[in-house]
């Protein structure tokens, strides 16, 4: 790869040039490489990302169904991100499902020279007047942060007024480099805002929470599938398929569990800082995975009973895994893929590649920091440059009321027998050697990278689907799944094989002549009807 990598760079203007190598690693996990991640993206390379208000609204908070999630700001943001991240959820028969909607104030010209808080204010008491939410989340975009619209005045004023729960969100598009600055905006407002509001009583006997897990395609309804026949008593997802009912009481949960470390690592820090409930990193995504997660958390509650049905459900569904992984490990052995994604599927759809003989040749995020790529340990070298420092860090103390000091002492007992807590390792330790790792990949790389490695399978989103296909090669979103999911857990495993061996075993893409293979110059005539 270092010579792919030469070729890649001969392209950049040098200082560009400099500047993207750190980017760029040929792994090597008994070294542990750095990678240079969560900086400013080189104005005119074409980039993956999204932006802040992308990882606050639509990320974050987006798959809740109840709040009306208000945007202040030009159409277009709403509108373009109306529906597209396939977030599913259930309401219970008369509930309330504001996720099929798009709320904007809709600001004009006029706004931007005058102000916008009027309209914000109106938009606000006439949502509250035709639905009559629970709460409302105002979330700014780019020109409000610029015009100086304040959005936390707006909110502490409504929420007098109309008497329900109303909070805003500084997480203006250029607020940080990527969606990451808005998933540490939107950790924030939920646990000012939400968490703590109801100190309901126990309804189970195992309370737990599942952090990152935002219900694509249905991935979280495979996991409530799950927890729910274990008799673990599931509180609260963030996000996926909730409520904000259910975020206001997730302080009363005995461990949370994370999935996706990236976009919510604060929330269970902060959590375990006021409410001293510990967390541990898991993956639902492949069987494996699945299944070793059910075990950590049976372990953590240490109940016979509870590790006995864990059992008896990992067996039975691991039954059924077999028998489709063997019969599609068989046409997909030794096939290669490539994944640029997000900031956690990259690595955890890995597994569930590995899993039907299917190695990962080159992969990367979009938007995630050194720990997700090295592993937690790295934190306290990771530089904190001025766009990080732009990022409120709240600082949070032990509730000395709700504080668990059983669950503390808990935590340290099972330390000792050696169960891991507050730990992510990150993607690259268990990525092979010389695979190669790439922060923040663009249009040219990515190019390149298919023509050197000419992979089976290259997963990415909906920017680089077309592009991708058109030169022979088959692209999985892994963002939004295409049509398919959902992937996570057991059935999840078993649809995903499904799927690759479809993909994996067509030669459709390779048939396929784009006319600028033929003829790179697009001709064409005027016909004039008479
Ligand atoms: Fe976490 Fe996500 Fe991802 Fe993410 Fe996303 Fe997503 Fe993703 Mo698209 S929260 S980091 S900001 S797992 S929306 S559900 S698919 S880029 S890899
Ligand atoms: C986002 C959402 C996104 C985009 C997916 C894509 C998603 O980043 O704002 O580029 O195809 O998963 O919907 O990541």
């Amino acid at each position: 790869p270092s010579k792919v990598m030469d070729e890649i760079m001969a392209k950049y203007p040098t200082k560009i040039a400099k500047k993207r190598q750190k980017s760029l690693v040929v792994n090597d996990p008994a070294e542990g490489k750095e990678i240079q991640a969560n900086v400013r993206t080189i104005p005119g390379i074409i980039t993956q990302r999204g932006c802040t208000y992308a990882g606050c609204k639509g990320v974050v908070l987006g798959p809740t169904r109840d709040i009306i999630n208000l945007v202040h700001g030009p159409i277009g943001c709403s509108f373009y991100a109306w529906l597209t991240r396939r977030n599913q959820t259930r309401p219970a028969e008369g509930e309330d499902n504001f996720i099929t909607y798009s709320f904007s104030t809709d600001i004009q010209d006029s706004n931007i020279v005058f102000g916008g808080e009027a309209k914000l204010k109106d938009a606000v008491r006439e949502a509250f007047e035709i639905f009559k939410p629970k709460a409302i989340g105002i979330f700014s975009t780019c020109p409000v942060g610029l015009i100086g619209d304040d959005v936390h005045s707006v909110s502490r004023e409504m929420k007098e007024e109309l008497g329900i729960n109303i909070f805003g969100f500084s997480c203006e598009g250029y607020r940080g480099v990527s969606q990451s600055a808005g998933h540490h905006i939107a950790n924030n407002g939920v646990f000012k805002n939400v968490i703590g509001n109801n100190n309901r009583d126990r309804i189970g006997k195992f309370q737990i929470n599942l952090l990152g897990e935002y219900n694509i395609g249905g991935d979280a309804f495979e996991l409530e599938r799950l927890f729910d026949e274990a008799g673990i008593t599931l509180l609260s997802t963030f996000s996926g398929n909730s409520t904000i009912e259910s975020m206001e009481y997730a302080h009363t949960a005995d461990l949370n569990l994370i999935m996706c470390h990236r976009s919510i690592n604060y929330i269970a820090e902060m959590m375990e800082e006021k409410y001293g409930i510990p967390w541990v990193k898991v993956s639902f995504i492949g069987a494996e995975g699945s299944a070793k997660a059910l075990r950590k958390v049976a372990e953590y509650f240490d109940d016979a009973e509870l590790s006995a049905k864990v059992e008896e459900i990992i067996e039975r569904e691991m039954t059924k895994v077999e028998v489709v992984r063997e019969a599609v490990k068989a046409k997909t052995e030794g096939k290669l893929a490539m994944m640029f994604v997000g900031g956690s599927r990259a690595h955890h759809y890995q597994d569930l590649f590995s899993e039907i003989g299917v190695t990962t040749v080159s992969a990367g995020y979009e938007f995630a920091h050194r720990d997700d790529y090295e592993g937690r340990d790295v934190i306290p070298s990771i530089k904190i440059d001025a766009d990080t420092r732009n990022i409120e860090d709240l600082t949070v103390e032990k509730d000395l009321e709700l504080y668990r000091e059983d669950l503390a002492v808990k935590k340290e007992k099972l330390l000792k027998n050696g169960y891991e807590f507050s730990n992510y390792d990150g993607m690259m330790p268990e990525m092979k050697k010389n695979s190669l790792v790439i922060d923040d990949i663009n249009h040219w790389e990515t190019e390149k990278l298919i023509e050197y490695y000419k992979p089976d399978i290259f997963c990415a989103g909906i920017k680089e689907k077309y592009v991708v296909q058109k030169s022979g090669v088959p692209l999985k979103q892994l963002h939004s799944y295409d049509y398919g999911g959902p992937y996570a857990g057991f059935e999840g495993a078993i649809n995903f094989y499904l799927e690759m061996e479809r993909m994996l075993c067509t030669r459709i893409w390779k048939m396929v002549t784009t006319p600028w293979k033929t003829d790179p110059e697009i001709v064409g005539s005027f016909a004039i009807n008479e």
